[in-house]
């Protein structure tokens, strides 16, 4: 067997990360140009914006979202919304490609039966970053979370329970999908300062869709 057999074959490649959390390397490859196309049109009635944080700080990633809620801050507070602020109308409806590919990770990651009512789209310029943090806004932690990278890549941290602990780092690039939930729900993590590189699909940038249930 060569080492390089799941890639030659353009085979997905599972790695653990802990009890509950999954890197399916390249699990996404095969839908990247329905993606990308279904996310011009939705940056159209969505435009990608730099959210601010409750401390009022001016977020380094760009922000949209799609589906039923989506996950909004600003100098209230972090929390899921079924309006756009900036538009004042409901987000974006979710693309059944998009729906299908997070339904479909989850349930290669052991969790049957996931559908999200929310994506959040991040895109990540260079030396944009993503400070250590929680995902803990969703009303239910029984369900998984499932994030697709594309584009060029990025180091992500995948710390512990507690902000202290020391993180792993592990390279996402193009294709790949997190699935992440059950015992890892809560695990801190974050994404470090993207270096410059070139994708031919996505430019200078990374974009990156989480999928969750937030209600
Ligand atoms: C990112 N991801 O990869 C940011 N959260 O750009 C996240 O914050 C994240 O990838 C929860 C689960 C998986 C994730
Ligand atoms: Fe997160």
């Amino acid at each position: 067997m060569s080492l390089f057999e799941d890639a030659e074959q353009g085979r997905s490649r599972r790695e653990e990360l802990c009890s509950g959390a999954v890197v399916l390397r390249r699990f996404a490859l095969s839908d990247e140009t329905a993606i990308l196309a279904a996310l011009d049109g939705l940056m159209a009635e969505a435009p990608l914006r730099h959210m601010v944080t409750p401390g009022g700080f001016r977020m380094s990633v760009a922000m949209t979202n799609c589906g039923s809620w989506g996950w909004v801050t600003d100098n209230t507070g972090y929390r899921y919304d079924a309006i756009d602020p900036q538009s004042g109308k409901p987000w974006p409806g979710m693309p059944d490609v998009f729906a299908k590919l997070a339904q479909e990770a989850a349930a290669d990651a052991g969790f049957e039966g996931f559908v999200p009512d929310a994506c959040l789209i991040n895109r990540y310029a260079p030396g944009a970053r993503l400070s250590l943090h929680q995902d803990k806004n969703e009303r239910d932690f029984g369900a998984p979370i499932v994030s697709v990278s594309l584009g060029i890549p990025a180091v992500f941290l995948f710390g512990g329970s507690r902000r202290e602990e020391k993180a792993m780092r592990v390279r996402l690039t193009h294709g790949d999908v997190v699935v992440w939930g059950g015992p890892a729900r809560l695990r801190y993590h974050g994404v470090l300062p993207l270096k410059e590189d070139y994708h031919p699909l996505t430019g200078g940038h990374r974009i990156n869709l989480t999928f969750r249930k937030a209600a």
